[in-house]
């Protein structure tokens, strides 16, 4: 049985990615970072009925003691970093947590597994907000970067460390560059799973506005399902390298709002409001990635088109305002 250690595993894409390996006959261990509120723990594997099937490994990224301890009792084959503080708009209101989680973080790991288990293969959650000022028309892995808040420079950061220790020391080490990608359990306060939510809101009558920023930057949004299998196909080549992940379609935050509404049957224009508390110091204004090198090299393609992704989304997030009513 293959051992895979997970950091970030009660995020969005942790528990996505252990339902995938746990299909594919792994044993899944997860970094777990204590929490005072021990009942939100676990919640996106609960939602999935795997919250028994994956061992924790308490740890925390900025101790990377308790990441080499983590190692030395998984002694993993695959270590996937997805741990971070992800969220770009708290970035500029925590910057240096930001950094020593997200930049230093990722280091801590690379190293832990370089004194431990150099031969196990690493993968790194990079970011297409790396490209933050878009430097071509569409972003692919020799697209300059220009990152645009705290969150995209320590992502720079993470990236360049496991390019250099690949280099370095030989690793088997990979960095994903993946645009936005959603699903059911993505986090409440990121744009798409905040406008499901609203939707759902206002159509059960709990609310009748959603007061949102910038409606007019766009991005290649895909679904969390679709993305965490190219991160497991990077794993699986016999050389590391790094892959663009996206659908290669941009999509505006306005044209998300009409779909969401529109699935349940509502006109975005008589809910959306503007609210300069949503806008952001810099913004990535476009985002559109080239999958064409994760597409030849991984047999990689999307399967869940934005529509679909939207529309379950927005059932999901009736059905949970649904049971909380009752
Ligand atoms: P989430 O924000 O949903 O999950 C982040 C995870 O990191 C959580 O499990 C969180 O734990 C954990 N974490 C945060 N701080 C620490 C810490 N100090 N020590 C240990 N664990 C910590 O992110 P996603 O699942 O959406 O994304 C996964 C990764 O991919 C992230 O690195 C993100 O930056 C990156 N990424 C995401 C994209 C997307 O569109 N989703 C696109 C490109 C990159 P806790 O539950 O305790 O908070
Ligand atoms: P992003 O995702 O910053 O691209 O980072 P987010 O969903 O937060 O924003 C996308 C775009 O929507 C605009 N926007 C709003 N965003 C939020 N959150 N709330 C609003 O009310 C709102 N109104 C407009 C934003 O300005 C932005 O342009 C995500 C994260 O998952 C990162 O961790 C990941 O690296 C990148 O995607 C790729």
């Amino acid at each position: 049985m293959p051992r895979a250690l997970i950091t970030g595993i009660t995020g969005q894409d942790g528990a996505y990615l252990s339902q995938l390996l746990l299909e594919k006959g792994y044993e899944v261990f997860g970094l777990l970072r204590r929490s005072a509120s021990a009942e939100v723990m676990g919640e996106r594997l609960r939602w999935l009925g795997i919250q028994d099937a994956v061992r924790m490994i308490d740890g925390d990224l900025m101790d990377m003691s308790s990441i080499i301890r983590a190692l030395q009792q998984v002694k993993p084959e695959e270590v996937y970093n997805l741990g971070a503080q992800s969220f770009v708009r708290t970035s500029w209101d925590q910057p240096l947590l930001t950094g020593h989680v997200t930049a230093i973080g990722a280091h801590n790991v690379i190293e832990a597994v370089r004194l431990t288990c150099p031969g196990a293969r690493f993968y790194q959650a990079s970011s297409s907000e790396m490209f933050g000022k878009i430097q071509e028309e569409m972003q692919s892995e020799t697209t300059p970067f220009y990152p645009r808040s705290p969150y995209a420079v320590a992502k720079l950061y993470a990236h360049w460390i496991t390019v250099n220790y690949r280099e370095s020391f030989g690793m088997h080490a990979s960095s994903g560059i993946l645009f936005n990608h959603e699903s059911p359990l993505r986090g409440i306060e990121f744009v798409t799973r905040k406008v499901t939510d609203g939707v759902a809101r206002i159509k059960l009558g709990l609310a009748k506005e959603l007061p949102m920023g910038n409606l007019e930057a766009t991005r290649d949004w895909g679904h969390a399902k679709d993305y965490v299998r190219a991160m497991w196909l990077m794993l699986q080549q016999d050389t590391p390298d790094d892959y663009v992940v996206a659908t290669g379609r941009t999509v505006s935050v306005r044209e998300m709002c009409r779909v969401a509404f529109a699935a349940a049957g509502l006109d975005y224009r008589d809910h959306v409001t503007q609210d300069p508390r949503f806008m952001r110091p810099a913004e990535v204004d476009v985002l559109l990635g080239d999958p064409a090198k994760a597409k030849a090299k991984l047999g990689w393609e999307p399967k869940i088109t934005l529509e679909e992704m939207i529309a379950e989304m927005v059932e999901a997030d009736l059905a949970r305002h649904r049971a909380r009513l009752l």
